[in-house]
């Protein structure tokens, strides 16, 4: 039995095929304008087809937006923390229908299409607590329209094909198959260090088995890149789990950094994957000091009708007291007696920058990262503004 999706039910729009060859025409022939969006927010539109974020049914209205800003729920009293927006250059004449495209590829179709302004600075403030540009998702909400197209999503098929992307509809078949009645997932934006499968693993003791769910897409400089992320994943899991204990599945997702908010966002993600419970560790979703580093599991008290439960767990690290790994919950000795695991070591071991990765990593997941022509993102590389 997997979780009930968000609000009860899946929402997926997926547009019949003739459906979408009359689109196909009707862009043809210049009857309905297209939208072209970078793709981060060709991901959102796609979530919204597939039921990612059911029970949304299109990008937020303006009444939605105030509401999720103010309370952290919709209009209808559901927990909801990260609006889902369509930013546009310019307000719409009056036109009901959109297609949406992405790199020139049509993605889904827009019914009863309207405009709407929103102050950025309102938004920044409810979403992220902040307005500093040194905020890498302030710096991406300036870069962007302050005009947002709502309307009723249909898609046609992901703007991108990828065998280990599974939609809500295939994991939930993944997870049934497998018979797994209590599924933890786990969200990253990174390679595994030893921390991550320590609380992986911690989680994996309580529960049937273990959803890896790694987001891919645009990320800030210097981050891991895509590929990096999943040959590190796959070589974990091969080398260190026991079989059958764990499903790889990846997910499009332009990151906010908006700590806690994001860590409810991402569990409601996971709910509608049919997880029955989600795993939020020290700083989830958080960059730089922004966020209080447990600020994203005290969130979870404000929601005791999300649906999912979250298993929130201390920082782990190599205690030299202990001589073991351990975490903040268990081990009472002081911080001087901590190494803890880091990504920015690993990362400045793999630039040529020296440091002992062995430390952090598995030895068959550094081997994975090296594999990896490109294994960071690179400043200039396909990033999208401002996400730098
Ligand atoms: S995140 O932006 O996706 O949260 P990251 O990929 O680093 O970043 O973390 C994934 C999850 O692992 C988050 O829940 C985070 O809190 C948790 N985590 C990362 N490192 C540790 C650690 N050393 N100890 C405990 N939890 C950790």
């Amino acid at each position: 039995m997997v979780a009930e999706a968000h609000g009860g039910r899946l929402r997926r729009a997926v547009l019949a095929a003739e459906e979408a060859a009359r689109l196909e025409r009707e862009v043809a022939e210049g009857l309905v304008p297209v939208l072209d969006v970078p793709a981060s927010v060709a991901y959102d539109v796609a979530h919204l087809g597939t039921g990612l974020y059911s029970p949304l049914t299109g990008p937020l209205d303006e009444a939605g937006l105030a509401a999720v800003l103010a309370t952290g729920r919709l209009p209808d009293g559901l927990p909801w923390t990260v609006p889902i927006l369509l930013p546009v250059a310019e307000r719409l004449a009056a036109s009901d229908r959109v297609a949406i495209a992405h790199g020139g590829r049509l993605l889904a179709r827009l019914d009863g299409a309207r405009s709407y302004t929103f102050p950025h600075a309102e938004l920044a403030r409810g979403l992220y607590g902040t307005l500093d540009p040194a905020h890498p998702g302030v710096r991406r909400l300036l870069a962007q329209p302050d005009t947002y197209l709502t309307g009723t999503v249909a898609v046609v098929a992901r703007p991108w094909s990828d065998p280990l992307d599974l939609d809500p509809s295939e994991t939930r078949a993944a997870l049934a198959a497998r018979g797994w009645r209590k599924v933890a997932a786990f969200q990253t934006r990174n390679a595994p260090h030893i921390g991550h499968e320590y609380v992986q693993k911690t989680a994996l003791s309580l529960v049937d088995g273990l959803l890896l769910n790694p987001v891919l897409g645009p990320k800030k400089a210097g981050d891991f890149a895509d590929a990096a992320i999943v040959a590190a994943y796959e070589a974990l899991i091969r080398h260190y789990y026991p079989p059958g204990t764990v499903l790889l599945g990846t997910v499009r997702y332009a990151m906010r950094y908006a700590g806690p908010r994001e860590a409810v966002h991402h569990a409601i993600m996971r709910k509608n994957l049919g997880c029955t419970h989600f795993i939020v560790g020290r700083d989830h979703a958080g960059v730089g000091d922004f966020y209080p580093p447990y600020a994203a599991q005290a969130i979870f008290a404000d929601y005791p009708d999300l649906g999912i439960e979250p298993l929130c767990f201390g920082e782990f690290y190599h205690c030299r007291r202990c001589g073991t790994i351990t975490n903040e919950r268990v081990c009472p000795h002081p911080p001087t007696d901590r190494e803890p695991f880091s990504g920015t070591a690993v990362r400045r071991f793999l630039t040529g920058g020296g440091g002992d990765a062995a430390a952090h990593l598995r030895p068959e997941v550094l081997a994975a990262l090296g594999s990896v022509a490109e294994p960071f993102v690179a400043p200039e590389a396909g990033n999208e503004p401002g996400t730098a």
